[in-house]
């Protein structure tokens, strides 16, 4: 069971959680009006097809993308997190800045999701008090750098210790363990065979703790299938099958009606079991 802010997830079958990024359009930095209603557009379309929670963000972490200031991130994404909160779904909002995290919770988000394992000065304290899920994600460097030549003597061992001191110091900063999600972070500073280890591996990563795997469209998916970010979704399908096989979990994904149709497909056949 997650404790997720209102909301008690049972976690005894994957839940897809479906991506709403609040990016800017062309003429604008991701505050107008026009952005905020594609965002909620989107969240709305993305339920309709079977999202179980939703991940709001208003910052791009794809490598070497530019940081967002505070009051831009606000602008961005409280409007579309107070705008989805009808839909009865948990809405998570993915920062990296506490102060956001505050707001965000104050605002109705049942998980804070930081790709930063929640390292910033006063990130555990901004969602300890609360009742919120949060989602740990390892990465090594910032997004400017990590994808240059990333190395680990055994990928599987780092990150799963770095979720788990990541875990305890939540869990000493007043997190509950049961408000706790990690994830190994695909593509923050791993190579195509980092990320083929840690998906491997994923059910021996961090034993006892429920896990999210983000690999929808990523490059991973582009180095092995040849293809651009659009073409992807096949790839990314059998990705997220994959690696609710190997107990994920949570699933972020961009294609939630495809994904949702491949589980349906294991699901029904792991009942037969
Ligand atoms: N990946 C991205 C952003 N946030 N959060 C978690 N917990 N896990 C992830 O793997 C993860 C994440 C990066 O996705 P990207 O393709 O850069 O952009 P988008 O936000 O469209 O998914």
């Amino acid at each position: 069971m997650l404790r997720c802010g209102r909301y008690r997830l049972a976690l005894d079958r994957p839940l897809i959680m479906g991506v709403v990024n609040v990016t800017p359009d062309s003429f604008s930095d991701g505050g107008s009006f026009l952005d905020r209603d594609a965002a909620v557009a989107q969240g709305r379309r993305l339920v309709e097809e079977g999202a179980d929670l939703l991940d709001i963000g208003g910052e791009s972490t794809r490598p070497g993308a530019p940081p967002v200031t505070l009051d831009e991130e606000r602008r961005r994404v409280l409007p579309v997190l107070e705008a989805l909160a009808v839909l009865e779904v948990p809405l998570s909002v993915d920062t990296q800045k506490p102060a956001l995290m505050r707001e965000a919770v104050a605002t109705g988000a049942a998980m804070i999701n930081d790709v930063n394992g929640f390292e910033a000065d006063g990130a555990l304290e901004a969602v300890a008090a609360a009742d919120c899920a949060i989602c740990i994600m390892h990465k090594k460097g910032t997004p400017q750098t990590m994808q240059q030549a990333p190395a680990y003597v055994d990928a599987l061992q780092e990150v799963g210790a770095y979720l788990r001191a990541r875990a305890a110091a939540a869990q000493a900063a007043g997190v509950a363990g049961e408000r706790i999600v990690v994830d190994p972070g695909f593509g923050f500073g791993k190579t195509l065979q980092h990320n083929l280890e840690l998906l491997r591996g994923l059910d021996r990563l961090a034993p006892g703790m429920p896990l999210l795997a983000g690999l929808s469209r990523k490059s991973m998916i582009g180095a092995i299938t040849g293809r651009e970010v659009g073409g992807r979704v096949f790839g990314s399908v059998a990705a997220a099958l994959i690696a609710a096989q190997q107990g994920a979990a949570i699933l972020r994904v961009h294609d939630v009606a495809a994904t949702r149709d491949a589980l349906a497909v294991w699901l029904a056949l792991r009942q037969q079991d």
